[in-house]
């Protein structure tokens, strides 16, 4: 007799170990469960909640990873793990087997994408009637109308963490050069309607009760569309006059429009994660779309001002158009925006990404340990202009120290304007 059907959801440890927030790609995928075989036991296990995985009770069970790209080498050893524990098959899901599915061929089958248009159902109709898992399940991108909720269980699980994320809409048109969701959820922005959102957050238990847990919004350019404020304006009236931290990474652009921050400034407390990403503008605008013509320090300005918005710049170093002294302009840069947080990220060829492919191209990869590609590591060669159109190469130990010196330079300096002690520590 076969051992009972289950779903085991597994989020592997991240090697910086940042941030704890229940993965909402895995509440989707345990939704799309509860859906279709609402009589199957779903699970999450979180390393970082739960500690390191422990496969004992996975005999016959179908496990489901997700994994960015530096949690590849951890999401396939507890994929070992499993197996060896006799699970029925493995499934990981998530941006970087979306994009290199052979890597995990040996290992058990992908689901490629999003999985709202069926992928995950198949895989489960497979397990579910004892057929051989694919090696790869994948359909297209759907509207995200009337998305499933999890197993509410679930969701008191992701309580346990005092952050919450919810999907309110995915896909991107900006095709920056260093960024892989389009990769995932392609060029055009699906929003999901306000309703739909503000209800998921009702029955998560997110709107009502403690105001303290924060919720961030997992859309990747908020308030470029009308319908980011329909969600705000929604928002507003279900919370009426209650308090409710939420965050969201937003554009310098729409954040340029009063009207927008004084929507933005009456919806309970928000955190603006800002990426701004590089102090070298025009070198920027080669990477990245749209950005010409904004003064990152006057929008910082205007934010200012409205007493319920905090900011957090997002800053990325490692672009060939920076100048060798990049970390002391850098600093300079923070000094004039004077924002209330800031996160450095180092340039990381991912893969998928137009930068991806040209540091590969161009021979410059250095690193090819997953566990790297957390964005505090340099994996490439790191060029720079040296005047006259030159380029000049920096050694990995240069860089290094540089910045680590930028980012201690930074948390002294951030003590010296940010009202919010809990921001001023440089991630
Ligand atoms: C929210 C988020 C985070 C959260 C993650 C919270 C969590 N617990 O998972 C936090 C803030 C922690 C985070 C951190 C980082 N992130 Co991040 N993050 C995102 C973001 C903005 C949204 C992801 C999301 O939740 N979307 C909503 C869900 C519903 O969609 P989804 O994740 O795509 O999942 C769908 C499918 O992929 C699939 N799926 C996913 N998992 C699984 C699993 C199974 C079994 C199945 C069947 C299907 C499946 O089904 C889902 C529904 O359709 C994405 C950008 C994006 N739009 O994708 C970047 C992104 C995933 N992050 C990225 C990066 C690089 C990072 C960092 C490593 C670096 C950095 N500087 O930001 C840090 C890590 C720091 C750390 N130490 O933790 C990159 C990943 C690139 C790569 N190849 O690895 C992305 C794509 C951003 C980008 N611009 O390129 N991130």
């Amino acid at each position: 007799m076969g051992a009972e059907k289950k779903l085991v959801l597994v989020y592997p440890q991240f090697p910086s170990g940042l941030f704890a927030s229940v993965s909402p790609g895995l509440l989707s995928a345990a939704a799309q469960a509860h859906q279709h075989y609402p009589a199957l036991p779903t699970t999450i296990w979180d390393e970082r909640i739960d500690g390191e995985f422990d496969p004992s009770g996975v005999t016959g069970a179908l496990v489901g990873i997700t994994t960015m790209t530096a949690q590849v080498p951890r999401a396939k050893r507890i994929a070992e793990r499993a197996r060896e524990a006799g699970a029925y098959g493995i499934v990981f899901g998530g941006i970087h087997p979306t994009v290199l599915p052979a890597e995990f061929a040996e290992l058990g089958s992908v689901v490629r994408g999003e999985v709202e248009g069926g992928s995950f159902a198949q895989a489960l109709a497979d397990y579910v009637q004892d057929r051989p898992l694919a090696r790869e399940y994948a359909t297209p991108v759907v509207p995200l109308e009337n998305l499933p909720l999890a197993h509410p269980h679930l969701y008191e699980y992701a309580l346990r963490v005092p952050e919450s994320m919810i999907s309110d809409s995915r896909g991107c048109p900006l095709s920056c050069s260093y960024c892989s969701v389009q990769i995932v959820s392609g060029k055009k922005i699906r929003h999901r309607p306000a309703a739909q959102v503000v209800a998921e957050l009702r029955a998560r238990k997110l709107l009502e009760g403690d105001p303290n847990p924060q919720i961030t919004f997992t859309g990747d350019a908020f308030g470029f569309s009308p319908q980011d404020r329909v969600l705000l304006e929604h928002l507003r009236a279900a919370l009426d006059g209650r308090d409710f931290h939420w965050l969201a990474q937003i554009g310098l652009g729409p954040l340029n429009d009063d009207r927008f921050l004084e929507l933005a400034n009456s919806v309970g407390h928000a955190k603006l994660i800002i990426g701004v990403e590089s102090p070298f503008r025009d070198g920027l605008s080669i990477e990245k779309n749209g950005i010409r013509g904004i003064n990152p320090a006057s929008v910082f300005e205007k934010i200012r001002k409205y007493p319920n918005l905090r900011t957090r710049l997002l800053l990325m170093l490692g672009f060939d158009f920076e100048p060798r002294d990049a970390f002391e302009q850098m600093l300079g840069f923070i000094r004039d925006i004077q924002p209330d947080g800031v996160y450095i990220s180092i340039l990381t060829p991912f893969p998928g990404t137009q930068i991806g492919a040209k540091m590969i191209e161009q021979g410059r990869i250095r690193e090819t340990n997953w566990a790297y590609y957390d964005t505090r590591h340099l994996v490439f060669e790191r060029h720079y202009q040296n005047g006259d159109a030159r380029t000049g190469v920096m050694p990995a130990e240069e860089f290094m120290t540089g910045f680590k010196w930028l980012l201690a330079q930074a948390e002294t300096e951030m003590q010296k304007w940010s009202q919010f002690a809990d921001e001023s520590r440089v991630l």
